[in-house]
């Protein structure tokens, strides 16, 4: 606040200079009529202040041309406002009550610590400031390395990321090579692909982060990425368990709560609910915790090592996830948990942003639809952890367990940024 009035004095104080001396300097033909016999040690002094006005009526208001990075710093302060919501400490039931999501269970009871929360995922806007502050190159801008891409060619390993590419056709849905592309030059800058940019779209959320990068972001931000308890307490804004986030119904009065997809997966979006494809952040009402698109829009990665059991053996107190990653359908690859779903989910195929569903990802490998958001330790003296034997919890009843496809449950990424680029081994056909 000082410093902002401070600022707001020195411009002000500046602008009255030049405007003293601009007037001056175009009366200085009658001054010096009317001084010419006058005292002449304040004649020079009329000079020399002459002189100084001269130079800075002729200065243009801006120290040269603004260039492109000035102008996106301008618009970071115009878009969307940073902002950290306090999830207070407490206790919930963890997991899903669906059998179809098997890595989700069982559900558990878990207490966390009250933390920091960012309300929306991290912009393309906030993610630029801290490019800039940093000349922080994300893994899909780096060169790959060929020993961590065996049987792909050289050629081939250009830098680039995934991308989800409606098929024009019906496509089998156990195949997800069939609608995602390892795009060569795409990345955070180029959502689309090397010829695309972020400009205009500053407060859609940053894409193709790897976990890495998002980690060197919330760092540099003085901040973390959040436990995957965190994240689960704060998605549920506080409620019991439900069939989604927001309640039992899809879309409640008729209206659509989050960024999914709607259509013939994966070839028609409908965009129903207002978007095909990313939407800026906050476009739908928050949950009641006061966050933002935690369910749908793009992923949001959780610092936790993804295990499929680990439900069974989660302490309750602040779980940080196991020790070590392991996923039986990618078993060399290192995972971390991805949380909410995105814009491509919905119940044709991927239901894993329904309440309770995890999500995995290798921790070198990012996509069009993944992203985050930080969170941020509290004041100790701020609200403590609820005991666990001050809950009650009451689970609502499975109806229709076979209801649910194990393909659609499982949902099927591109986790692994090797598998799709070995499947698309020649790259300069899928650009
Ligand atoms: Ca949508
Ligand atoms: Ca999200």
């Amino acid at each position: 606040m000082i410093w902002l009035y401070s600022s707001r004095l020195r411009a002000t104080l500046k602008l009255t200079w030049e405007i003293f001396f601009c007037f001056f300097a175009d009366r200085f033909p009658k001054l010096l009529y009317t001084m010419r016999s006058g005292n002449k040690i304040l004649l020079w002094l009329y000079f020399i202040f002459l002189g100084l006005g001269l130079s800075r009526c002729h200065q243009p208001a801006d120290k040269g041309p603004v260039t492109k990075s000035q102008h996106d710093l301008v618009k970071i302060n115009d878009t969307v406002e940073s902002k950290m919501v306090w999830m207070p400490g407490n206790t919930f039931n963890m997991g899903s009550y669906d059998p179809s999501f098997t890595d989700a269970r069982p559900q558990h009871i878990v207490s966390v610590k009250g933390f920091w929360m960012d309300d929306h995922e991290v912009t393309n806007a906030e993610f630029l400031k801290f490019v800039k502050a940093t000349n922080y190159k994300t893994i899909a801008e780096r060169n790959l390395d060929p020993k961590d891409f065996p049987g792909v060619p050289v050629e081939n390993l250009v830098p680039g990321s995934i991308l989800f590419v409606s098929p024009k056709h019906p496509v089998a849905l156990d195949n997800p090579a069939q609608w995602w592309r390892y795009i060569p030059g795409a990345s955070w800058q180029h959502p689309e692909g090397s010829a695309s940019s972020i400009t205009g779209k500053e407060n859609l959320p940053v894409v193709h982060i790897c976990y890495e990068d998002a980690v060197a972001f919330a760092s540099w931000a003085g901040k973390r990425l959040p436990t995957e308890a965190e994240w689960e307490y704060a998605a549920t804004g506080g409620t019991t368990v439900q069939e989604y986030y927001w309640g039992v119904e899809l879309k409640p009065n008729g209206h659509w709560i989050a960024n999914i997809f709607q259509g013939d997966f994966p070839m028609n979006d409908k965009g129903e609910d207002g978007f095909i494809g990313i939407a800026p952040v906050k476009s739908y009402a928050p949950n009641k915790f006061g966050l933002y698109d935690m369910d749908g829009n793009v992923w949001e990665w959780c610092n936790d090592f993804y295990r499929p059991d680990y439900y069974t053996v989660s302490p309750v107190a602040d779980p940080k996830g196991p020790a070590d990653s392991y996923d039986p359908d990618e078993p060399g690859a290192i995972k971390r948990v991805q949380r909410g779903g995105s814009f491509i989910c919905s119940d044709q195929y991927c239901l894993r942003y329904k309440w309770g569903s995890r999500g995995k990802g290798e921790v070198k490998s990012a996509s069009n639809n993944l992203g985050f958001r930080c969170v941020k330790d509290g004041d100790s003296s701020m609200k403590a952890v609820q005991t666990v034997s001050s809950i009650q919890v009451s689970l609502p009843i499975f109806t229709d367990p076979h209801q649910v496809a194990n393909t659609r449950a499982k949902c099927i990424r591109p986790s692994c940024c090797k598998t799709i680029l070995a499947l698309h081994s020649s790259l300069r056909s899928v650009r």
